[in-house]
């Protein structure tokens, strides 16, 4: 009863009889429709199914990998319609090609994927070396007399092992990137696992405004981490925001008070949960967040998280996780947790394993059958944002029945037709 009191009876209903019919659906739909624009070779598609549909970085001749990262500021659009101004990291449309330097708002909008938090993941490979280029492209929508216009950034591989010259922190011994400036970091990766990259400037301001992204590295093409075996990867980062400093810093480029920094939300990915499932911003209508699996596939969740102090507790119902890995290294002998802890530059590898249902019934916060899980933050402050609850850090494991697969032609109960994209 607890679990249920924490969502609502409402939003259980309408889980159970709306989300996974419609919402889901088109979703699914969006992400085949986008894979098809990229006009894919067949080794790409099969590398993009290692990276659970994100996009790759070019390759040149040799086989090093090609990413070319811009840096700006816009505005991002929160499940409760607020839209926060934040800075990060972004690349060109649809790929991480080079489309030269960019310097003002217009070439922004006309060549760059608007600003996201936390920006796309980078997928690197044990031994291939990769060329990581971040432009700075100035900032764009800050008040022109703020401080905040023309700083430095870099990019700092948190967790990887390198050397000075690439570790991304100011003048040790590399310069920031100034505006309008770029520099190429070079590095080979040694290690497989779960990684992020942050600015290193003014870290605070800079990375707490929207600084960071994940990066996965991958041992092989085979969808395995680790060692293990697995038939989906899901990163979820966990992040706090404040409008309230992002505001201060658009507006005068420095934030009062910083000992008084508040979190406004607490994102998985970037989002919200919110209670009107069909908001296109909830965290649950995001295909990276919302974990889709079949009964006994064995499903590699990637948690990682930044913030200021805000300790997430990772609670999944109806499931344990084994967790594998800790910080991008493999543990000697893996563990089982149902509520984990993770703060600020930590990353906790788990394996769910989903089991086969024996009945075809839907159940919320148990595990009698395929259906809707949900898993939140069991640090309950971070289930509020800008005061309300339960406008915080919450999925759902959307787990599916292999009988609809197996028998396509069959109608489902509901008397819809079988579509394979809903299912
Ligand atoms: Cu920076």
């Amino acid at each position: 009863m607890g679990i249920v009191k924490l969502i609502g009876w409402w939003t259980v209903g309408v889980f159970l009889s709306i989300t996974t019919c419609v919402t889901i659906s088109n979703v699914l739909g969006e992400e085949v429709k986008q894979t098809a624009a990229w006009s894919l070779s067949p080794e790409e598609q099969e590398l993009i199914s290692v990276t659970n549909g994100d996009i790759l970085g070019e390759r040149d001749k040799n086989g090093v990998w090609d990413f070319h990262l811009y840096t700006t500021d816009g505005y991002i659009e929160m499940a409760n319609g607020e839209l926060v101004w934040v800075f990060g990291y972004t690349h060109a449309k649809g790929s991480f090609k080079d489309v030269g330097e960019v310097t003002t708002k217009e070439q922004v909008e006309q060549l760059l994927e608007p600003v996201k938090v936390p920006s796309d993941p980078i997928h690197l490979f044990v031994g291939e070396k990769a060329r990581i280029t971040l432009h700075n492209t100035g900032m764009h929508c800050a008040d022109p007399n703020s401080g905040i216009n023309h700083v430095a950034h870099t990019i700092h591989f948190h967790g990887l092992d390198l050397t000075p010259s690439v570790d991304g922190v100011p003048s040790l011994p590399v310069d920031p990137v100034l505006e309008h400036k770029s520099f190429t970091y070079e590095l080979t990766p040694q290690y497989e696992g779960s990684f992020m990259g942050h600015c290193h400037v003014d870290s605070f301001n800079h990375i707490l405004a929207g600084m960071y992204f994940p990066i996965i590295i991958h041992q092989d093409r085979t969808k395995t981490a680790y060692g293990y075996k697995y038939d989906r990867d899901y990163t979820l980062f966990f992040s706090e925001l404040s409008a309230t400093a992002n505001e201060q810093l658009q507006e005068a480029g420095v934030v009062h008070g910083l000992q008084d920094w508040k979190a406004d939300y607490f994102l998985i990915n970037g989002r919200t949960f919110t209670d009107n499932l069909y908001h296109p911003c909830s965290v649950i209508n995001d295909p990276r967040s919302r974990i889709v699996a079949y009964e006994d596939e064995t499903v590699l969740l990637r948690f990682m998280a930044i913030g200021a102090d805000h300790v997430f507790a990772i609670h999944p119902h109806g499931y344990h996780m084994e967790v594998v890995a800790l910080d991008g290294r493999k543990l000697k002998s893996s563990y089982e947790k149902d509520t984990l802890c993770i703060t600020s530059g930590e990353r906790i590898d788990v394996l769910v394993k989903i089991p086969h249902f024996a009945s075809q019934r839907k159940c919320l916060s148990c595990n009698l059958g395929a259906g809707v899980t949900i898993m939140h933050d069991h640090n309950l402050r971070g289930m509020v944002s800008t005061g309300k609850y339960p406008l915080g850090a919450l999925t759902i494991f959307d787990v599916r029945s292999k009988e609809k697969v197996a028998k396509p032609d069959v109608p489902l109960t509901e008397g819809k037709p079988y579509n394979p994209l809903e299912h």
